[in-house]
């Protein structure tokens, strides 16, 4: 660690604040340029642990810049990892208030629902299938707190990669029963196709997302529960959203899920 627990605690309780209030804050390695992988995943931490002693209860984890297309949009290079919380979930169908977001953009991802633990090192494509139930389709909204979601990798991951709201639904399908690579999505802003592209933009394939973050997990002591639903990166780059835009994401053969932004 290269930040001492005070720093972290602080940086931690700066960041919950502006996802809390919906204000801007310039990146924080601009003032701690030293600051080390495992300081940014304490301060992730540090949030969730804020988080549940508020009385929130984790809804999954995510991965995120898992396609070609988001990190050239973001300019990084790795994939980073987060939490989700029972107070981002927003039913299929409903609403999101824009003002209690910075400058939200939303993302098509195909979620996964473990039923069984899975537990790294060693976690693969072909385990995370084995211990998969359920994929459906998912919109993640991601709203970096960071000043015109400016950032590097270090300063997304305390950020809790930008984890702000989330959609699941649609027509759930058994994890193996279809060829996730080959899936086709389309994501509709005001009925007009704003993306579209299909599985393998992720990592090859979107269970590679889901295998990387039991692989993290695992280097952090912690296995991924039974039961959990896992969102495995936007396949296409992040479409910004403004109050009136109904969002919609097509899955090939699992129905569709939408948002509206009012
Ligand atoms: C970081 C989060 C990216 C995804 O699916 O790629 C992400 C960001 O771009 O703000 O969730
Ligand atoms: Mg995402």
């Amino acid at each position: 660690m290269a930040l001492d627990d005070k720093t972290l605690t602080q940086l931690a309780e700066h960041l919950h604040a502006c996802q809390r209030k919906a204000q801007d804050t310039t990146k924080i390695t601009d003032a701690h340029p030293d600051m080390s992988w495992d300081d940014a995943y304490a301060i992730q931490d540090r949030i969730l642990a804020a988080k549940l002693s508020g009385g929130a209860r984790i809804a999954g984890y995510k991965a995120g810049l898992t396609s070609h297309a988001k990190m050239k949009q973001m300019g990084v290079t790795d994939p980073v990892f987060g939490f989700l919380v029972d107070e981002f979930a927003v039913p299929d169908g409903g609403e999101i208030k824009i003002t209690e977001l910075i400058h939200p953009k939303v993302e098509p991802e195909i979620g996964f629902v473990t039923r069984s633990e899975l537990r790294g090192p060693g976690c693969s494509i072909a385990s995370v299938l084995a211990a998969s139930d359920i994929v459906l389709p998912g919109i993640e909204v991601i709203d970096s707190r960071y000043r015109d979601f400016k950032f590097d990798l270090k300063s997304v991951v305390a950020d809790n990669t930008s984890a702000s709201r989330f959609i699941v639904g649609g027509h759930a399908v058994d994890a193996r029963s279809v060829d996730l690579r080959t899936t086709g999505i389309v994501l509709e802003k005001n009925g007009e196709v704003v993306a579209l592209g299909a599985g393998a933009a992720v990592l090859g394939h979107p269970a590679a997302a889901v295998a990387m973050l039991v692989n993290h997990l695992g280097r952090r002591g912690k296995s991924l529960p039974a039961g959990t639903l896992v969102l495995s990166g936007g396949i296409t780059e992040a479409v910004a959203v403004k109050a009136g835009d109904n969002v919609t994401l097509r899955v090939q053969g699992m129905g569709s899920v939408s948002v509206r932004f009012v």
